[in-house]
């Protein structure tokens, strides 16, 4: 049947995205717009992304949003266009890619003989003219016509309910339907969308308002507070560590240099007390802070901070081998966790099936490795080797670095991944016990040397307490295998986390992983202070009846808590 001829009862106008079971009002709503379009038809159209621009793509995907074409005698049918994510659900396959080789590489060719795959002018044409366009004049591959030809939309001659020719068709963006997560796939690919500062405030109590960067005009001051706030982070003093973190997100959004001149806008700033204020006149009269010069040169902030380095050692237990067992430098860590008999013994028992967990011992072996930043390019590798192991398991996962990386960084402390699966009808089931099945598969090729269990992940290491959400995942350490092209250059170990995120869950993961920890514990704040809803990485739901609400991309995790949208380069607002 022609996707033109076919109605999809399933089809519904809400400008929301909650999942099912929304409020009354909103059912009402939806109810009444279906009601009046009754026999409304669908092209689900799929945008190839490869050999398109970012520009381009935004662009098409603009056009293709949910818009409405009339069709049909005196054109009095209404066809609306869907942008679908995934080229086995879509009618319509638009390509700019023309050898079929390189299509091949991309679409299934077996799948493709059941499309219409056509180039981007018939979607610019459709749309500039107001109806679909007949496939013919525009089959992207030469193998492809006519099956193309066969598989187009027809016009609609006989749509039931047509609506009156007197009015105009809708060519405004009709919001995608509400209990399918609808993917944005070119997020998938391309960098994220930009964000309109100036909408943006660096007044507002709230991080997940301000516009943060990287790396601030006042970036020394915060370097200089983030060693007190460390501090009292070793110290177990998490309130005052907290103080500290919210003076510094605050500092990191503030546009201007803090000089006399701008010193009295400063103090009025949200959480700049009376104590920031003596620290900031010190600084720009020493050129430092003299608390901050004082830790810097005491030997306990020296052992706390490098014991906690060591993956799995958090400030309690820090401070218990400082105070009881009087440990002062890493090698006498070393002796007293016997490293090398615990490390090899480990060895010698490995399964050969299942990665051995990552304790403090092996922390320690490879300290020097882990503490090496990760350059952008590495990440990247990463990336795409875990995602073509991903798709030897099966097609159709997708993975989006977030964490440091997505925010900016030239070099991270490690490499975060969000892993959902791209068809929303079966990617709950393809992501159960995905983490197990591909760090497995990880560990056999021999990238993946150790996984940290969840358990001793937990506590004692507040960073990751805080965010603990119950997204599957696997916490692994990784080594890339060697590099062909040159085979001398070093390998190194580094932190990877998968996260594994249902579509209901992708997006909020997305957003919750991508940080930074302070812009993300706003959004939790946000979210409850002012709109009774409860944010975390796992998904967005109502505070009175824990209904989620689906977000559909980045930008609709925003939309849905009722904020500007914050591109992630603007989400740095920890140090
Ligand atoms: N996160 C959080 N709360 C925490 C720790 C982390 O919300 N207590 C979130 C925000 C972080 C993201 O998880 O951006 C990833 O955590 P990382 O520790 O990997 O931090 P980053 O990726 O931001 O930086 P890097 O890995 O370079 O240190
Ligand atoms: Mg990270």
């Amino acid at each position: 049947m022609s996707p033109l001829k076919r109605n999809d009862p399933s089809f519904t106008y809400s400008s929301g995205s909650e999942a099912e079971g929304s409020s009354p009002s909103r059912k009402r709503a939806r109810n009444d717009v279906d009601e009046s379009f009754r026999g409304v038809q669908n092209i689900k159209v799929f945008i190839v992304t490869s050999k398109l621009g970012n520009d381009e793509f935004v662009a098409l995907e603009k056009l293709a949003q949910s818009r409405a074409l009339s069709t049909g005698a005196q054109r009095k049918g209404l066809t609306v266009l869907k942008l679908c994510n995934s080229p086995e659900a879509a009618d319509m396959i638009v390509t700019n890619i023309r050898m079929r080789k390189r299509f091949e590489r991309t679409i299934d060719w077996k799948l493709a003989k059941g499309k219409a795959v056509v180039t981007p002018e018939w979607l610019i044409d459709s749309v500039n003219l107001g109806t679909p366009q007949a496939c013919e004049a525009y089959a992207a591959i030469q193998d492809l016509h006519e099956t193309t030809e066969e598989n187009c939309p027809e016009p609609c001659e006989k749509c039931e309910n047509a609506i009156d020719s007197d009015n105009e068709p809708h060519d405004g963006p009709l919001s995608p339907t509400t209990t399918e997560v609808d993917w944005v796939s070119h997020e998938l690919e391309a960098a994220p969308p930009k964000c309109d500062i100036s909408k943006l405030s660096y007044l507002s109590n709230y991080c997940c308002q301000r516009p943060s960067p990287l790396k601030c005009p006042n970036q020394e001051l915060v370097e200089q507070l983030a060693v007190i706030m460390r501090f009292r982070d070793l110290e177990g003093e998490a309130m005052q560590m907290l103080a500290y973190e919210k003076t510094i997100a605050t500092i990191k959004a503030f546009p201007k240099k803090i000089t006399e001149d701008t010193l009295e806008e400063f103090s009025k700033l949200p959480y700049v007390g009376q104590k920031t204020m003596t620290k900031t006149r010190e600084f720009l009269s020493l050129g430092h802070i003299l608390e901050t010069k004082t830790i810097l040169a005491s030997e306990r902030y020296e052992s706390l901070s490098l014991f906690t380095q060591v993956f799995g050692i958090g400030a309690s237990v820090a401070r218990q081998l400082y105070d009881v067992h009087g440990l002062r430098t890493i090698e006498q860590l070393h002796l007293f966790y016997d490293v090398d008999a615990i490390v090899d013994k480990d060895e010698d028992v490995a399964d050969p099936d299942e990665p051995p967990e990552f304790r403090i011992p092996h922390a320690l072996r490879l300290m020097d490795e882990l503490n090496l930043k990760i350059p952008r390019s590495e990440v990247e590798s990463i990336r795409d080797l875990v995602m073509s192991e991903l798709e030897k398991i099966e097609p159709g996962y997708v993975g989006i670095l977030v964490g440091g990386y997505r925010r900016g960084k030239q070099e991270s402390n490690d490499v975060d991944i969000v892993i959902g699966h791209s068809d929303p009808s079966t990617a709950k089931a393809k992501i159960t016990g995905l983490s197990k099945k591909l760090t497995r598969r990880l560990y056999k090729k021999g990238v993946v040397t150790n996984v940290m269990h969840l358990s001793s992940f937990r506590a004692p290491n507040a960073m990751r307490t805080a965010h603990w959400d119950s997204l599957e995942k696997a916490l692994t350490v990784f080594i890339l295998p060697p590099n062909l092209k040159n085979p001398k250059a070093p390998r190194v170990h580094r932190r990877v986390d998968l996260i594994f995120a249902a579509p209901q869950s992708f997006w909020t993961a997305v957003v919750g992983w991508s940080g930074s920890k302070m812009f993300q514990r706003d959004l939790r704040r946000w979210a409850k202070d002012k709109k009774m809803l409860k944010f975390d990485s796992t998904g967005i739901t109502h505070r009175w009846d824990s209904k989620q609400i689906v977000a559909s991309s980045e930008e609709d995790v925003f939309r849905i808590l009722g904020l500007e949208y914050v591109s992630p380069e603007w989400r740095n607002a920890d140090l």
